[in-house]
């Protein structure tokens, strides 16, 4: 999901300060690349109703190196340093605290700080040591500090460069790695917060955490008596039996795992490794790995995909718009073309169509059908006769564009104005036939003025008009038709409908299935030849295949008299929008 994890690097670079300002304290997860980051940044549980993630990422130099098989002794240099940062900014949202090492010679700690907070890094921990430093946890290597006073003017020319206050230099005592003890430690901490330093980091190989608790006691006296405390930092590795709960009620503000997925990924891929060979097959391997679609899945393969369908899915689309009958109150034109604000219907609709990302639509003309050439010829539509517009009614007309209705289709009333984001949430719902349903009829139709398409829903939901923060939902359709009670219905149809290919292939079978079988009133027709479009739908529903309903209550009207075209002419600006 990695196109998931999307944030500006100023507002990156904030989050580090305002999350420790908010909780107190927050839990950094080592990354090392794009995957491990991905992880970090997923990586959830619920405890006692409360969802507990990682609050951001260390770049820790032990795992970089270590992902490239290389030493943890600044060899690895700055440029494939930036390389890994980036990567893992790429693919999440979370802030970012840099393993600096040493920061090098001043000049080239600028130069990374400049190039950091550029890149939307929180903060940079350098530690006091002489270039080229050696890992800490190595119990045998010779781990050199450097003059405290030198240290401090490095932090105070990286904080010079730093345009923001919300990135951190943050100053690592190795004191007690080194062997140096608490008194030196405390010593350094002053000369660093003297220096203005953001933070401080100890740091600890020891199995106990009583050195750094000592140190954190310490250092809250230190900061009192210099009236400023910069945060305070650990790195559990090694003393992993203390909380990260308890280390923050001791005064940590950022507690770092600074390891963790390397070595996790490194034990499995060995083991993985040596389950091949010994089994002479991969079969033993397979439950030390993830299976393929949780990688996918991870970093976003099956978006892509889905993402592909869809988009091949809106390119073979067609919308059709049945236009062929005659309505008495706009007698000289078809519907399509009755003007609001001097503009057919058929206008506002295609621009909605465009936006919703659909290219193929096709008209059913018939009542006054030459009038489409005129205004229309050049709008790369495609246009179906219905030469019985007068005889037959709504289901005919639609059927007219049958040839269109293989890869789906949506049906578009001809005489409705609606938001075009209803059409884009309509195609991307998950069902096979769906109506557009308006759950406010009965409050919102200004005259009652013809039968009204209702539908009732098996979720029997109250009909409402208010602005609700419910998300929009599908419902499934139980009736459909003119004759139902109002008092009964849920819903009002609003004449916009989505049919995924299965659904078109439905409702085309159950079609021709009719026109060989059906004899005398096709449920609220007379027979099926005169059937609207609502009366297949009942025979859809009643045949056991699911019809769903897309509730909306509002951005959508139907044209039916003049005064409608007043009113529509009021609010166009918020109807088309
Ligand atoms: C790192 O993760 O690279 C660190 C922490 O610097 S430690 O390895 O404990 O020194
Ligand atoms: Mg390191």
């Amino acid at each position: 999901m990695s196109l998931k994890y999307r944030i500006s690097p100023g507002e990156r670079l904030r989050a580090l300060k305002q999350l420790i300002e908010k909780k107190g304290f927050v839990r950094i997860i080592e990354a090392h690349n794009g995957l491990s980051a991905l992880i970090g940044e997923m990586a959830q549980i619920e405890q006692d109703g409360e969802i507990i993630e990682y609050d951001g990422f260390w770049e820790s130099s032990l795992t970089d190196s270590a992902s490239k098989g290389i030493p943890d002794a600044e060899i690895v240099g700055t440029e494939s340093r930036a390389h890994t940062i980036d990567e893992i900014l790429n693919v999440t949202s979370k802030p970012i605290i840099v393993d600096g090492d040493t920061g090098g010679a001043p000049a080239q700690f600028e130069y990374f700080v400049k190039r950091l907070e550029r890149l939307g890094v929180s903060a940079v921990i350098i530690e006091d040591k002489i270039f080229p430093k050696r890992n800490s946890l190595d119990p045998t290597a010779k781990q050199t500090q450097e003059d405290p006073e030198k240290f401090a003017q490095k932090i105070q020319r990286g904080k010079e460069i730093a345009v923001t206050d919300d990135f951190m230099v943050i100053s690592r005592i190795e004191s007690l790695i080194a062997g140096a003890g608490l008194e030196d430690a405390l010593e350094r901490a002053e000369c660093y917060i003297r220096a203005g330093v953001d933070g401080v980091m100890i740091h600890s190989k020891k199995e106990s955490p009583d050195d750094i608790l000592s140190f954190a006691q310490a250092y809250n006296s230190l900061c009192e008596r210099l009236g400023r405390r910069p945060i305070l930092v650990s790195v559990p590795t090694t003393y992993n039996l203390i909380t990260d709960r308890e280390l923050a009620k001791y005064g940590f503000n950022i507690i770092i795992h600074a390891n963790h997925l390397l070595r996790a990924a490194h034990k499995s891929m060995y083991e993985s490794a040596r389950a091949i060979l010994m089994n002479d097959r991969g079969f033993e391997a397979e439950p030390l790995c993830s299976s393929v679609p949780e990688i996918f899945s991870t970093v976003g393969f099956d978006v892509i995909k889905e993402k592909d369908r869809k988009y091949l899915r809106e390119q073979r689309l067609s919308v059709i718009i049945p236009a062929a009958g005659k309505d008495p109150a706009f007698a000289d034109r078809p519907k399509s073309l009755i003007r609001v604000a001097n503009k057919p219907i058929l206008d506002y609709q295609l621009e909605n169509i465009r936006k919703a990302g659909l290219r193929k639509t096709v008209i059913v003309k018939g009542h006054e059908g030459k009038q489409f050439d005129k205004e229309f010829s050049d709008k790369n539509l495609i246009f179906c006769n219905n030469d019985h517009y007068e005889d037959k009614h709504s289901l005919y007309s639609l059927f007219c564009a049958e040839d269109y209705m293989k890869d789906g289709f949506l049906l578009l009333y001809s005489d409705i104005l609606l938001d075009g984001g209803h059409l884009q949430k309509l195609i991307n719902s998950k069902g096979d036939i769906v109506l557009l349903v308006d759950s406010s009829y009965r409050y919102h139709k200004h005259e009652i003025d013809k039968k009204l398409d209702l539908v009732i829903s098996k979720q029997q939901r109250a009909a409402r008009y208010y602005r609700s923060l419910r998300p929009m939902g599908l419902v499934e359709i139980t009736r459909v038709g003119k004759k139902i009670d109002i008092e009964v219905a849920n819903y009002e149809f609003i004449g916009a409908a989505y049919f995924s290919e299965e659904g078109a292939q439905i409702v085309r079978k159950i079609y021709q299935d009719c026109q060989q079988t059906a004899v005398g009133r096709f449920h609220e027709a007379e027979s099926f030849a005169h059937a609207g479009v609502t009366d297949l739908l009942q025979e859809v529903i009643d045949r056991g295949f699911m019809v769903h309903g897309l509730e909306i209550y509002q951005g959508w009207m139907e044209i039916h008299s003049r005064k409608d075209i007043e009113i529509a002419e009021q609010e166009i600006t918020p109807v088309v929008g």
